[in-house]
């Protein structure tokens, strides 16, 4: 089988279980394992075949729509359960995890990089369980909200899938569906259309930068996928989740940060879950000893295609590269483009990058760097490529070397000859409807961190803006200097419920406030209509600090027309009036598919796309704690007619207020207590007097 076959189940099982019993005699020929070891082995790879067949594997790689995807397509349905609850790193499922590396293996044990701290996590499982399937497989995802200790609500959108006809499966809290109540649970359904890399995480809270997040991979099958005769192999194994991680709950640094002059930077950058940092000694030889880093298995002569996802959740670009090899970039957010060959890559949070590693090197281990830039640039992570024959240790190479050379997505810096921007990639994808000279309708959105007493963490009497030190400003990330509140109700499916002052444009605030001086919040909405050419100029003035905001859009791709970055800083009228002179080139024909583009400091990035389904979909910044302070805006796409019909019973959520009571409609209750007659209480009483009758 050239992808991989559906003994994986088998081999996948077998593989847990020897990590299980002792991680350190994978790949070892069988006659060094003793005797009892392979005869326990083998009896436990048979009772999680047995497991696996009966649907009851743990494993999330052992599920049966992980497979070769068939051509013409034969459509599964996909079930999982999806358990969200507070957890613990490094818990007592952990045992002497690291200096027994065993015991980091066991059940519930999530080591990360040995610090311990709560997590929000599914299923135990760090990142949560990893969805494979194939294209127009049903997915059916039943998410029960366990966060009992923290009460919060909760919902899981598919980042990635644009949800056509399917909006009300979009999983976004406020926005397409109320949030999960705690001990209930919400079942998504909805065809996987949207082939490509793509991934699932938390929409409520900051749950996602808390562990709530997975892979979610749609693959083609092969006659269908364009780059198929550019690798051999495309492993479940070889997702790779990448991320910050801070050594405390998101919430905490959150409100240090905010409501104080607390860090807003992270301490480390993971690999799967995986990294090292707290340092264990072993008391039997008082050496120091870390938790693992991940480890990705090559063969020499054969070519891998890796998927690279990035959950960062600061202000963290990350630059990847392999010691030793290029990497031949193929598809970025899902979409596929012209192959690009690269010493390095930056991916910034939100978005994803396919490439093709060739296993052509000499037999031994090689260092995956991924480096932090920004506000990780203290940070990194390292994971391992090995050769097949190669031993299990880490390579010798200095792990602060900096790889230089061709690259792809600059951050914060023009594009060149050696930096390759995103609108210097070609989409293979044929040119659509947004290939026209002139967009329907064009909206230039400004953004920066702006000077205004956000009275949620500036109350403008005792502490304003002005009146406290530097480092206690806080100021607001803000998308034309409007400030974003979810509506009471979510508007996708309660949008009569929703008093219509809630919703607002630059234009209806600025009759009431001068937004630039003051601060405004409220549910800032683009309406376009459905089918229309849609262009967005985002705009990052770039005066207030150097940071750079990756924008992500629900319910769609956009075509990437323009990027560049014009100076330390600029400003929207700069930008407008070098558009009106002429002088913004867009890239018309195979401008490159994504979904989540970063916006350069000082700079402009203008995307486009054809309006066709209709919704109501958050574009937002997805940097954690920027969207968690109303960096997004809502963009309506058509009307409530063009809807698809709502699922039956939906849950539905909103504001109250002592205002009455509900008329009394009960059946009034007959002296001496109503009798209910069930069908089995008629049985039992006709079969009562049938014994009675015959007694007699
Ligand atoms: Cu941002």
């Amino acid at each position: 089988m050239v992808l991989f076959g559906r003994n994986i189940f088998l081999v996948e099982a077998f593989t847990v279980l020897v990590q299980l019993i002792n991680p350190t005699i994978l790949f070892i020929p069988a006659h060094f394992v003793p005797h009892w070891k392979m005869t326990g082995l083998f009896v436990l790879a048979l009772l999680s075949l047995i497991l696996t067949v009966l649907g009851l594997s743990t494993s999330d790689l052992s599920h049966e729509c992980l497979r070769p995807c068939e051509w013409p397509a034969q459509p599964r349905t996909c079930r999982y359960d999806f358990t969200v609850e507070w957890y613990y790193s490094m818990s007592k499922a952990c045992f002497d995890c690291p200096v027994n590396r065993t015991d980091c293996g066991r059940p519930d044990c999530i080591p990360l990089n040995g610090v311990p701290r709560p997590v929000a996590v599914v299923n135990r499982m760090f990142p949560g369980p990893s969805i494979q399937i194939c294209a127009h497989d049903i997915l059916e995802v039943k998410v029960t909200n366990s966060l009992k200790s923290y009460s919060e609500g909760t919902a899981i959108h598919w980042h990635g899938p644009h949800q056509f006809g399917t909006p009300y499966m979009d999983g976004t809290a406020m926005t397409s569906q109320c949030p999960i109540p705690i001990g209930a649970s919400f079942t998504y359904r909805f065809p996987a259309e949207t082939y490509g890399t793509h991934w699932w995480h938390a929409h409520a809270g900051m749950q996602r930068a808390d562990g709530v997040f997975g892979a979610l991979v749609v693959r083609q099958p092969d006659p269908r996928e364009q780059h198929r005769k550019l690798y051999d192999r495309d492993l479940p194994e070889h997702v790779v989740l990448l991320h910050d991680w801070l050594d405390r709950v998101t919430l905490d640094k959150f409100a240090a940060h905010h409501h104080d002059n607390g860090s807003n930077k992270p301490e480390s950058v993971l690999v799967n879950g995986k990294g090292r940092r707290a340092a264990f000694t072993d008391p039997a030889t008082n050496e120091t000893v870390f938790t693992e880093r991940e480890v990705f298995r090559v063969q020499q002569g054969l070519r891998y295609r890796f998927r690279t996802i990035s959950n960062a959740i600061t202000n963290c670009a990350l630059k990847v590269s392999v010691d030793g090899h290029n990497l031949t970039i193929i598809a970025s957010d899902g979409s596929p483009v012209e192959p690009v060959e690269a010493d390095f890559y930056i991916i910034y949070g939100g978005e994803r990058f396919d490439f093709v590693l060739d296993a052509n090197a000499t037999v031994g281990n090689y260092w995956m760097r991924v480096k932090g830039l920004a506000d990780c640039k203290f940070v990194q992570d390292l994971a391992v490529v090995r050769y097949v024959g190669a031993p299990d240790t880490d390579p010798t190479e200095d792990e602060k070397i900096d790889r230089q050379g061709v690259f792809v997505n600059p951050f914060n810096q023009e594009a060149s000859e050696t930096a390759i921007a995103i609108p210097q990639l070609n989409a293979t994808e044929p040119d659509d409807g947004t290939s026209v000279a002139q967009a329907d309708v064009i909206h230039y959105l400004g953004m920066d961190f702006y000077k205004v007493n956000n009275y949620h963490f500036h109350e403008p009497v005792n502490y304003p803006i002005e009146d406290v030190s530097r480092t206690h400003h806080l100021y607001s990330p803000q998308l034309n200097h409007l400030s974003f509140a979810f509506p009471p109700s979510p508007p996708l499916t309660q949008s009569r419920d929703i008093p219509a002052g809630e919703f607002c444009t630059p234009e209806s605030m600025a009759a009431a406030k001068d937004c630039v001086r003051e601060y405004c919040e409220c549910t800032h909405t683009i309406e376009v209509k459905l089918g229309q050419v849609v262009e967005l100029v985002l705009i990052d003035e770039g005066v207030t600090f150097d940071a750079s905001h990756p924008m992500h859009i629900h319910g769609h791709s956009f075509r990437v027309v323009a990027l560049e970055k014009l100076n330390t800083s600029t400003s929207v009228q700069e930008v407008m009036d070098l558009d009106k002179a002429g002088n913004i080139t867009r890239k018309l024909s195979r401008a490159p598919l994504k979904d989540t583009v970063i916006v350069p400091d000082g700079g402009f990035t203008a995307v486009r796309f054809v309006a066709n389904n209709p919704g109501w979909w958050l574009f937002h910044c997805h940097l954690e704690f920027h969207v968690e302070i109303g960096m997004s805006v809502l963009i309506r796409v058509g009307s409530e007619e063009d809807l698809p019909p709502k699922p039956k019973d939906f849950p539905s959520c909103g504001s109250w207020s002592p205002h009455g009571v509900e008329e009394d409609i009960a059946t009034p209750v007959p002296c001496g207590g109503a009798v209910y007659l069930t069908p089995a209480k008629a049985l039992l009483t006709l079969y009562l007097l049938l014994i009675i009758f015959l007694l007699n």
